[in-house]
């Protein structure tokens, strides 16, 4: 196998996107190629040093001139001195703003060798594609891209139909790590969360209005009345003062626990007898998946990439945006019927084992690479 020097950018601190792009650096590297993370700040599931992994801070300058410091021409900055310092093959950027221009633009400093490509995560198409201050830089990143990949199908038609981008798109799933995604023996944990003749609702999310967190509540309202059961919330945003509100005029308070944001999801998802995903918007919905791969049915919206993830029937349910009738009405069979929840668990482990795992989508991407180095 031929070595590469992989240059990852990403939002380090934040969301799926980073999550992915950690990951898949993290198993690039396990593979022998060498990984240089180039972000802000170090990425939050880096975990234990590797000898095939380093990490590259940008700093920003702040000179009084500026209104606002210059964050992407620092990075295009460090991505162009890093290439040349550790003769990187490719920079593979994770969202399409700022990191794919800020890319171009080191390729531009740096020469025709350094290969760009670019993976679109979903809000910089679905929400950020449809501004029009950014969208024609948008479609000149995806278009001046050596590769570029999309997490979903949905996600593919999405860019060609707002962008009216014509170019071939690589489609990559997200992944799970699956020695780190499996049920955890959590017996004991579970006791504090609630009773032995209780199910547990989980939902995690970063709270923004896209992810329609109210509905959640109202979903577990319907389902408490006929299903004794808790809600987890996990993670925290801009919604997260409305969803108390609602919890609170809906008298469910003792039932509901917020854990704010946390690390060990593995855990928590294992906790949990079912995730709900009502989003208005996701390309994916890696947090599904996450729950999938712990034994963990998902009652969704079918918003976007959801469908090519969630099977109606078989490793969860699906319902139209704003359902929180038929979302409750699925929950309630779900959670009653034994014999159909235990068909769906064993369901959810075998399809993320093997149709979303790390090995099969980092070969993917690492064939991608190969191929725009023209190294087959
Ligand atoms: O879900 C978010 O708001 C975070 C966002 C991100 O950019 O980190 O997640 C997007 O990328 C994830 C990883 O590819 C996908 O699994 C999520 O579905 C996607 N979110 C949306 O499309 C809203």
């Amino acid at each position: 196998m031929d070595r590469l020097k992989i240059g990852i950018t990403c939002y380090p601190t934040l969301g799926g996107s980073g999550v992915v792009a950690t990951e898949l650096g993290k198993l690039l590297a396990e593979k022998g190629h060498e990984v240089h993370f180039i972000t802000h700040s170090m990425p939050f599931r880096l975990g234990k040093f590797d000898k095939n992994i380093s990490y590259h801070e940008v700093e920003v300058n702040d000179y009084y001139v500026f209104k606002y410091p210059p964050y992407d021409l620092s990075l295009a900055s460090k991505l162009a001195q890093v290439a040349k310092l550790e003769e990187l093959d490719l920079l593979h950027v994770h969202y399409a703003i700022p990191h794919a221009v800020c890319a171009l633009l080191a390729k531009q400093m740096v020469g025709p060798q350094l290969k760009v490509v670019t993976t679109l995560h979903g809000t910089d198409i679905t929400v950020l594609a449809q501004d029009e201050s950014l969208s024609d830089l948008i479609s000149y990143a995806i278009d001046e891209s050596d590769a570029v990949t999309a997490v979903s199908q949905d996600l593919i038609e999405e860019t060609r139909r707002l962008l009216g981008i014509t170019k071939p798109i690589d489609l990559a799933y997200n992944f799970v790590d699956k020695r780190v995604y499996y049920p955890r023996e959590v017996s004991e944990l579970r006791k504090e969360f609630a009773h032995p003749d209780e199910k547990i609702l989980i939902h995690i999310s970063n709270f923004r209005p896209v992810k329609r967190v109210t509905d959640v509540v109202e979903i577990f309202d319907q389902v408490r009345k006929e299903v004794p059961s808790r809600l987890l919330f996990v993670g925290e945003g801009p919604e997260l003062s409305k969803v108390l509100c609602k919890v609170k005029e809906l008298g469910i308070l003792d039932r509901v626990t917020f854990c704010g944001k946390q690390d060990d999801v593995a855990q928590l998802l294992s906790l949990g007898d079912l995730m709900l995903l009502p989003s208005e918007k996701e390309s994916f919905g890696l947090v599904a998946l996450e729950a999938m791969a712990c034994g963990v049915p998902t009652i969704a919206s079918d918003a976007g990439g959801i469908p090519e993830l969630i099977t109606h029937g078989e490793t969860g349910f699906l319902a139209g945006i704003g359902d929180v009738d038929q979302m409750a009405a699925y929950a309630k069979q779900l959670l009653s019927d034994e014999a159909m929840y235990a068909r769906m668990k064993q369901a959810c482990l075998h399809r993320a084992r093997f149709t979303f795992c790390n090995d099969l989508i980092t070969r993917q991407y690492e064939e991608i690479y190969y191929r725009v180095l023209g190294r087959p």
